[in-house]
């Protein structure tokens, strides 16, 4: 009993991570400081991911991300809202590569998503499409 109890509230979890858009793995990428002072990675984004989502700099170093768009016909942008902490972006991505240049001023977790909606559908931020910038010391 005790068991099955356990396996149906396992079940009822799994199932609102489900709802909730929580689905998506965590891929954490830990940013290196480049031989020119910058922090450079590339980020991509698609239906419905960024790969990596969860992207760690260091603080008042320079960073680029190197973003693109999978290939497919949906439209995708990445937007990152923090001016308190010197990062304020909204770019449409394409395949081809743009890059996003700023400095972090301050630590925290800062979110990032894709703000495209279609309709009455969830949006692709609800379906998985964010991450999270970590600006640490
Ligand atoms: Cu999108």
């Amino acid at each position: 009993m005790r068991r099955y109890l356990s396996l149906v509230l396992s079940l009822a979890l799994a199932g609102a991570a489900f709802l909730s858009g929580q689905t998506m793995p965590e891929k954490r990428t830990v940013v290196t400081i480049g031989a020119d002072g910058v922090q450079r990675i590339e980020v991509i984004g698609g239906s419905y991911y960024f790969d990596p989502n969860v992207i760690v700099v260091k603080v008042n170093v320079p960073v680029e991300l190197r973003v693109r768009k999978e290939s497919g016909i949906t439209a995708h942008n990445m937007v990152l809202k923090a001016p308190e902490a010197g990062i304020d972006f909204s770019v449409s991505l394409s395949t081809t590569p743009q890059s996003i240049t700023f400095t972090p001023t301050k630590t925290g977790k800062f979110p990032f998503a894709c703000t495209h909606k279609l309709l009455f559908f969830k949006s692709h931020k609800d379906q998985g499409m964010q991450g999270v910038l970590e600006v640490v010391e």
